[in-house]
């Protein structure tokens, strides 16, 4: 009897036990995948102010409405700009690469789906950098989705630019069709695009045209004392020095793609110094400064995508700068519809006009914000 008794109380106290004894590994793989509820929540604000479930489609701008300045989008600007989609694409991407989850994981497809309604001749845009920045995305959408529809569009988007790769001026590919200069945005995203379609379709041709196309923006556009990188050469070879946070993402992610598709670590010297650079130039008081709020409202995010990659391994002071630089868009936020603006060091007005692409930046800065 006695034994019955010990044997129940046993039993009694390994059940009230075992939730306990079960918590220690949970905490463990929560530490790994422990996603800061800012992260979720500043993703919902964008959807829940900005994505149009019906057109597929991100609006311009908070109002829902053309702001009768830029144009340019679907429905006379009431819909983001060509380009400036591809980037809310890529943070609807930074997001699902977090968080995960069916919602998001469709919201890949509809974003694409939206574009390609819109633009069914996408080509007749004589801008190549635009259309670079869809091929880019569609390499990403592959690599999350597996989904081979977007290796197809990356290969048909990219053979599409290169048809503007010439001999002139030493090689690389011209921003537009009137072929009158070669800029980094149109260059660097090529690259990474050509990088990843030779590892996925195992197909030399890609990796050359990557590396040859980096070469020439290297030896053209890039100061390796400095770090130092240009935005354009023109025609008659005058160099345009513009100085733009994106190029530096794009120019290091280039190397870092050329870096794990060769395993050639030289090509590490291009990543680091520039990024260095270019934050030296564009940090004041810890916060990066706005670059403008049309276009330049979403440069800053492609440079912390790329930060974000050095920021995991061998740079976790890069960790700070976004961290802080994400707490102050959340910090810096309206009360009237918890959105912030293009300068992340000041609280915008109720008045001003907030663009997707705006909000997208504080969006994607959390996806990569660790604590
Ligand atoms: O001069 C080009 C480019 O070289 C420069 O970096 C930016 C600076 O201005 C124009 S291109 C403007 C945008 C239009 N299409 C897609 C984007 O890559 C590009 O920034 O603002």
């Amino acid at each position: 009897m006695r034994k019955t008794i010990l044997v129940f109380i046993s039993l009694i106290l390994l059940i009230c036990l075992l939730p306990l004894s079960g918590c220690k590994p949970d905490m463990v793989e929560e530490e790994t995948t422990v996603i800061d509820p800012k992260a979720i929540e500043v993703a919902e604000i964008f959807i829940n102010s900005f994505w149009d479930s019906q057109y597929k489609y991100f609006f311009h701008n908070n109002t829902k409405k053309t702001d009768g300045i830029h144009l340019s989008g679907p429905g006379f600007g009431k819909y983001t700009d060509f380009w400036l989609e591809a980037q809310n694409w890529q943070t609807v991407m930074d997001i699902y690469e977090l968080q995960g989850g069916e919602t998001y994981r469709e919201l890949i497809d509809k974003v694409f789906q939206g574009f390609s309604s819109f633009y069914p001749n996408y080509q007749s845009n004589d801008y190549n950098d635009d259309i670079g920045w869809w091929a880019l995305g569609c390499t990403r959408a592959y690599s999350l989705t597996n989904d081979i529809f977007y290796l197809e569009k990356a290969k048909e988007m990219f053979d599409h630019i290169y048809e503007s790769f010439s001999e002139e001026l030493g090689g690389g590919i011209f921003w537009t069709k009137g072929k009158t200069e070669k800029n980094v945005c149109t260059n660097a995203p090529a690259v990474i695009t050509a990088a990843r379609l030779a590892g996925f379709l195992s197909e030399e041709e890609y990796l050359e045209k990557a590396i040859s196309i980096f070469e020439w923006i290297k030896d053209n556009l890039y100061d390796a004392e400095t770090g130092k990188l240009n935005d354009t050469v023109r025609l008659d070879s005058t160099i345009y020095e513009g100085q733009f946070s994106y190029n530096y993402g794009t120019f290091v992610g280039a190397a870092y793609e050329l870096y794990l598709q060769t395993g050639d670590s030289a090509y590490l010297q291009y990543t680091e110094k520039p990024l260095d650079y270019i934050l030296s130039q564009k940090i004041e008081d810890g916060i990066m400064i706005p670059e403008g709020q049309g276009d330049g409202a979403a440069f800053r995010t492609i440079l912390f995508r790329t930060l974000n990659i050095f920021a995991k391994s061998s740079r976790p002071d890069y960790q700070v700068i976004i961290n802080d630089n994400a707490l102050a868009t959340y910090n810096n936020r309206r009360i009237s519809d918890s959105l912030c603006g293009y300068n992340w060091a000041e609280i915008p007005s109720d008045e001003l006009i907030i663009m997707s692409v705006a909000y997208a930046a504080s969006t994607s800065l959390f996806q990569f914000y660790k604590v």
